[in-house]
């Protein structure tokens, strides 16, 4: 039985990993998450209490790091400030967290030669135009645009640091744009989901033409566990599930999907900065470590996501007012 340390566990992604780990293998798990707006508790729920030990606290205190790295067989680095939106009102938090943070994981790594699994995302190679057939890859150049991409590129420029200079044992992924349920309400699809649900217009940034490249969050999971287990030591991972749409398609599915006419949505200040498009080559994974993603069916997704913020309403209502009015700050 492997002991994994899971940071960030109580997010999105992160718990979506506790879930599909725990479902996966005989891995006992620890979680290490400050809850921060973006952790909850309630993410976790329903896991066997003999396979997980939660731990409240900061990546960034380093007696606690070096405490749980020490009983620790591997981990998966999750933790992060992870909104762009909030990057661009405040980034100082993006720095603590996202570079700080990490470098705190990677000197705990070097003094107990712990494997380290690093989660990034495509985020760290800019933008694509629209009509540019290129995808990113692997030796795509980094060229962020936020300040949470580029925390996010500092991070990963870290972690190859530690494995050149200091043999430390990592493998980092940067992944594309993750749905599904669980995820909060300020991200894109289960904001204009809970809006449609409170029977207020999706808002959508700009033209709306902006692409991302959508991926469902247990495909992400997946993907993870089998470079975990499989992955070259040193060596870095594009995972994507050719789940390319723009903006406006992806209302307009939310909005017929939720039985609203396809055009009832606003056009709002657009983002600074905004990335254009996102695409991801995941070849790599594909041929080298034999990962395949199981949704193939986008529309199946979203509605499965759709009925999932409707049944639970409880989960997501408590941060959606102060989501809402951070927005409305911003003309948003
Ligand atoms: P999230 O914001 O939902 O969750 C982040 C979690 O980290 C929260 O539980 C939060 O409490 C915790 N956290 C924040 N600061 C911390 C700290 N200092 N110490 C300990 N815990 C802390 O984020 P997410 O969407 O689940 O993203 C998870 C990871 O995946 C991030 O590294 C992000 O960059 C990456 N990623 C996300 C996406 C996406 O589409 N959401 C895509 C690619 C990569
Ligand atoms: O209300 C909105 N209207 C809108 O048009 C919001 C919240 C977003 N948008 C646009 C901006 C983006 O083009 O939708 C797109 C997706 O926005 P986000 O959900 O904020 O995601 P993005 O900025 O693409 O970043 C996400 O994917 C990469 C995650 O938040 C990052 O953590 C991850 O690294």
């Amino acid at each position: 039985m492997r002991k994994l340390l899971v940071t960030g566990g109580a997010g999105f992604i992160g718990s979506n990993f506790v879930h599909h780990v725990i479902s996966h293998s005989d891995d006992h798990v620890t979680v290490l998450d400050k809850l921060t707006y973006a952790g909850n508790r309630a993410s976790l729920e329903g896991l066997p209490e003999d396979r997980l030990t939660f731990v409240q606290g900061d990546i960034a205190d380093a007696a606690l790091v070096d405490e749980l790295f020490s009983a620790a067989d591997a981990v998966v680095h999750f933790a992060a400030e992870s909104h762009n939106d909030n990057s661009l009102h405040d980034p100082r938090p993006f720095l603590d967290t996202n570079i700080i943070g990490t470098y705190t994981l990677l000197e705990a790594a070097r003094r107990h030669d712990t494997r380290l699994h690093h989660i990034s995302t495509d985020e760290v190679y800019g933008d694509l135009e629209l009509d540019d057939p290129a995808r990113f890859t692997e030796t795509t150049p980094y060229n962020p645009s936020s300040p949470y991409s580029s925390t996010k590129a500092g991070s990963d420029l870290l972690v190859r640091a530690w494995v050149r200079s200091f043999g430390v044992r990592a493998t980092i992924s940067n992944c594309s744009n993750n749905y599904g349920p669980y995820q909060h309400v300020e991200k894109f699809i289960p904001r204009q989901i809970t809006n449609v649900i409170r029977g207020v217009r999706p808002r959508l940034y700009g033209k709306g033409e902006n692409v991302r490249d959508w991926i469902h969050a247990d495909d992400h999971s997946s993907a993870v566990l089998t470079i975990l287990d499989k992955g070259a030591l040193g060596e870095t991972y594009l995972i994507g599930a050719d789940g390319e749409k723009s903006n406006k398609e992806v209302v307009e599915l939310i909005l017929t999907t939720m039985g609203v006419s396809a055009d009832a949505y606003d056009h709002v200040t657009d983002r600074a900065g905004h990335d254009l498009r996102y695409a991801i080559d995941s070849t790599r994974l594909r041929d080298e470590l034999g990962w395949r993603p199981a949704y193939a069916d986008f529309e199946a997704g979203i509605a499965a996501t759709i009925d999932w913020y409707r049944a639970n309403e409880d989960w997501w209502a408590p941060s959606k007012d102060a989501t809402e009015a951070f927005y409305a700050t911003k003309g948003q």
